[in-house]
This record gives structure tokens, C-alpha cells and sequence, in this order.
């Protein structure tokens, strides 16, 4: 059984698809970790679902899932966890704004007793490269507010993490907009937070979905986990 799943959200990223695939089967290798990739694709127009197929030929331990209503990146992730079949569960996203090669130290801490472990790039040694003053802005504001929520994290608007599939278990997500990480830390059930900083690095090759309908779903999500945790 594959030791770590981790699950790539993905739409319009043909530039990107087959280049992300390679660099985290490259740490799998390295690392003699036994993972597999689960890429869950909004039926995107530029054939991103039919590159990530043919990698298949190439590897045996990637699925690709392709959705067809309800387009989002929080349900597609979601809906990834039921194509799963590790108990830990990670997520990247596809266009190496997250270092690849950081997953086995997420997977250490999982395997030292962390229920769910965030990349935060607000902790030392953490950092934004790449995003210009309104996109920092946006972020700052984003985590300002998450934080009084999820004081325990620096980051809890992070799309880089790894959680243990107990922590989603029976748990009612409402996954909507940008923001699934939040999802969880705020109703799933974990009790070690656990953090590593990591460098995020904006896109170099596609452009980002980030609209305002993500920023108005944002804010709606911050109300709703507000109201859950106060229940
Ligand atoms: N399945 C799916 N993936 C999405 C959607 N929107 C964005 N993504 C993916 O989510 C990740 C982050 O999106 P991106 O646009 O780069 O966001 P940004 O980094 O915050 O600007 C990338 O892998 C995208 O391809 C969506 O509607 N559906
Ligand atoms: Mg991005």
C-alpha cells in the first residue's frame, strides 16, 4: 500500500502537468517513498487531463480524475480524497509554487505523531517570491483573518500541506473557492498542528485562476467557520 497520497488540483495546466509529475515522482524515487499521485482535473480546456493520462505509460501509481460540474478547486480536492488510498493525504498545487522536494519532510512529521502538517510561508525562513505589492496584499489580508480563526497557524490559507485522513473522516466540508486547507483546520478533527516554512514561488509558465469570486467564496468561508466553531 502506497505510504502517502497526494493530490494535484489542477485546470488549464498543460505547460505545467507533465514537468510537476516528473519532479515529485523524481522525490519519490530518491526518497524510496512509496506514494502515489492523484490529479483531479476541471475537464480543462487545454488537455491537461489527457497529458497527465499519457504519463501513465510512464508511471504506474498516478490516477487521474476528471470532474465535469461544479468546477473548484477546494472540490476538487475533496472529491480527490475518495481516490486516495493512503492514509496520508497531501496536497500541491501544479505549477511549482511549492517545492516538491519538501514532501518527505511532511511525511516525517506525519510520521512522528502530526495529524496535519502546513507549509507556512509567514514562520522564518518562509517566503512569497515573485508576487507583486496587490497579490501580497490580498494574501496578508487572507491570513490575518484565517489567523484569528486558527491562531496556531502561521499560514492556515496554505495549499501546501499533508494531513492524516482521520482528521477528514466523517467530517462535513464545505468546499467552495480557494481556501480547503482552512476548511479543515477549521471542522476537521486534528489535535498536533505541525508547520514547515517553505519559499513559494509564483508560476512561471500559465497564469493563476485566483478571481474575484475565490475572494468573495473567501470571505462567506471565513463567516461560515466562524459561526461552525462558535456552535
Ligand atoms: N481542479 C481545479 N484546480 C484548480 C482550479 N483553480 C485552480 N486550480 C489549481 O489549483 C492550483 C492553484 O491555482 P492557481 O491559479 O495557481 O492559484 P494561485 O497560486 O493562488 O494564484 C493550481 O494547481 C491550479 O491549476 C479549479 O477550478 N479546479
Ligand atoms: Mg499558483
Amino acid at each position: 500500500m502506497n505510504v502517502i497520497s497526494i493530490i494535484i488540483p489542477t485546470y488549464n495546466e498543460s505547460e505545467n502537468i507533465e514537468n510537476i509529475i516528473n519532479a515529485i515522482e523524481e522525490v519519490f524515487s530518491i526518497d524510496m517513498i512509496n506514494g502515489e499521485l492523484v490529479i483531479v482535473d476541471d475537464n480543462s480546456p487545454d488537455g491537461t487531463a489527457t497529458i497527465a493520462e499519457r504519463m501513465k505509460k510512464r508511471y504506474d501509481n498516478i490516477k487521474v480524475i476528471v470532474r465535469t460540474s461544479d468546477r473548484g478547486l477546494s472540490q476538487s480536492v475533496v472529491e480527490g480524497f475518495d481516490h486516495c488510498d493512503s492514509d496520508t493525504i497531501g496536497v500541491i498545487d501544479c505549477d511549482f509554487s511549492h517545492p516538491p522536494e519538501q514532501i518527505p519532510l511532511f511525511l516525517e512529521k506525519i510520521e512522528n505523531g502530526c495529524d496535519v502538517v502546513f507549509g507556512t510561508r509567514y514562520a522564518s525562513e518562509g517566503e512569497i517570491k515573485g508576487w507583486g505589492a496587490k497579490r501580497k496584499l490580498i494574501s496578508t489580508g487572507a491570513t490575518f483573518l484565517a489567523r484569528l480563526l486558527i491562531p496556531k497557524s502561521t499560514d492556515p490559507v496554505s495549499g501546501f500541506f499533508v494531513i492524516d485522513r482521520s482528521v477528514v473522516k466523517d467530517v462535513v466540508l464545505r468546499p467552495r473557492g480557494y481556501k480547503i486547507g482552512l476548511e479543515i483546520l477549521g471542522k476537521g478533527n486534528w489535535s498536533k498542528y505541525c508547520e514547515i516554512p517553505y519559499v513559494f514561488q509564483d508560476r512561471e509558465m500559465g497564469s493563476s485562476k485566483l478571481g474575484k469570486r475565490e475572494i468573495y467564496e473567501y470571505i462567506l468561508q471565513l463567516f461560515d467557520i466562524f459561526m461552525y466553531k462558535i456552535r
